[in-house]
């Protein structure tokens, strides 16, 4: 199978570092790779302000359009949040080429889309598809009226948008109500488990950081791990024995989160993050391998705060030491040292029996 041929476009402040510019371009490739895309180029505009129209400024625009043609592109992907109109401007430049574009979200979503195995996630993203895509999915009915020309027909094509949005309105309705039936049955089964006495971890971090590889290590539970983002999407519950207290604690593990998530995402997971949302202490994974952890860190604790789940007990726990020198380590300790940083290796199983012992005083 061929790979479909794709272009990359960020549009950055320019104050932007270079370091920084790099980062978000390797971070695109890498959710580009774990789509399945080939990266046949890289094209990066300083702007202040993004085109009304367009985004992409009008010559930066000509001349990516004339690659994507010349380089027999399949898709230009842009490594922002646009509007609706934007990509659909863009995409009508492109659509007699047989090349689509996308939105950073448009590319969080397909691959969701992808790796979704519940019938509770992949609804969960058709209900933030539905928002995503709702007002491009108007814009085409709109531009089919206009073709339509005089006003004979005009009255018809406002009826073709009126049951447009009447069946997108119903379908979300309809997923809406589904999930909140999942929402209660997930409630119901937490209440037993505090009535049985449980006490709950959940484990929290940027996507690929390594929180299901945490889990198996720590629970034994058996969850997907892999070099790609989001592989996992639904929420997955494990029992951890804690020698110190004799007892033993649930820990969940949940989908990671990423720069730029736009809030119509967390909603529409709200039932897969309620075990984050209800937790009794909450675990952060990073990854001390990562170059880039410290905004990473912060992108975690603002979508905390967004699920109101900054007030809880916090461990952070620095995973992947097997990867990187004493003297990271060090420095990565001095760093963060308001933070009381833990440092395990979920694969190498360095450091757990710390580790349990901790969630046991953070549980009590
Ligand atoms: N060297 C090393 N690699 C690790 C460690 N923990 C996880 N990894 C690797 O990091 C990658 C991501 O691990 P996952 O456990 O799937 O990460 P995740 O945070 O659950 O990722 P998503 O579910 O995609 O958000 C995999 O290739 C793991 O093998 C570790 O302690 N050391
Ligand atoms: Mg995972």
């Amino acid at each position: 199978m061929t790979l479909p041929k794709v272009i990359l476009v960020d549009i950055i402040p320019p104050d932007t570092t270079p370091e920084e510019s790099l980062a978000r371009l390797n971070e695109l490739e890498h959710l580009m790779w774990t789509y399945g895309g080939f990266v046949i180029i890289r094209k990066i505009q300083k702007r202040q302000l993004p085109n009304y129209q367009t985004y992409i400024g009008k010559g930066k625009l000509e001349e990516i359009l004339e690659e994507a043609v010349e380089k027999k592109a399949d898709y230009i992907v842009i490594n922002n949040i646009l509007k609706p109109q934007q990509i659909y401007n863009l995409e009508k430049q492109v659509e007699q080429k047989g090349i689509k574009v996308w939105d950073r979200i448009d590319l969080i979503l397909k691959i969701f889309d992808k790796h979704a195995t519940t019938k509770e996630a992949k609804l969960q993203i058709e209900l933030a598809g539905l928002r995503h895509l709702g007002p491009r999915i108007f814009k085409m009915g709109l531009d089919l009226m206009r073709q339509g020309g005089g006003i004979g027909t005009r009255g018809k094509g406002e009826t073709n948008i009126e049951v447009m949005k009447r069946h997108i309105a119903k379908r979300e309705q309809g997923i809406k109500q589904y999930l909140k039936k999942i929402e209660k049955n997930h409630e119901g089964q937490r209440r037993k488990r505090r009535d049985y006495g449980f006490k709950t971890a959940a484990i929290v971090g940027y996507t690929n950081a390594g929180k299901s590889s945490l889990l198996t290590a720590l629970t034994k539970k058996n969850v997907k791990i892999k070099d790609e983002l989001f592989a996992t999407l639904d929420s997955h519950i494990g029992k951890v024995f804690l020698p110190e207290k004799q007892e033993c604690a649930l820990l969940s593990d949940t989908i990671g989160f990423i720069r730029d998530l736009p809030p119509e995402l967390i909603d529409a997971f709200h039932s897969t993050l309620a075990e984050t949302i209800d937790a009794d202490l909450i675990l952060n994974v990073i990854d001390a391998d990562d170059l880039e952890l410290d905004w990473k860190i912060k992108v975690v604790e603002e979508v905390l705060k967004k699920l109101k789940c900054d007030q809880k007990p916090i461990l952070h726990i620095f995973n992947k030491i097997d990867r990187i020198a004493e003297h990271r380590r060090k420095a990565l300790a001095s760093e963060y040292k308001n933070l009381h940083p833990l440092f395990v290796s979920a694969r190498e199983k360095m450091n757990l029996e710390e580790l349990k012992q901790k969630i046991g005083e953070g549980l009590t």
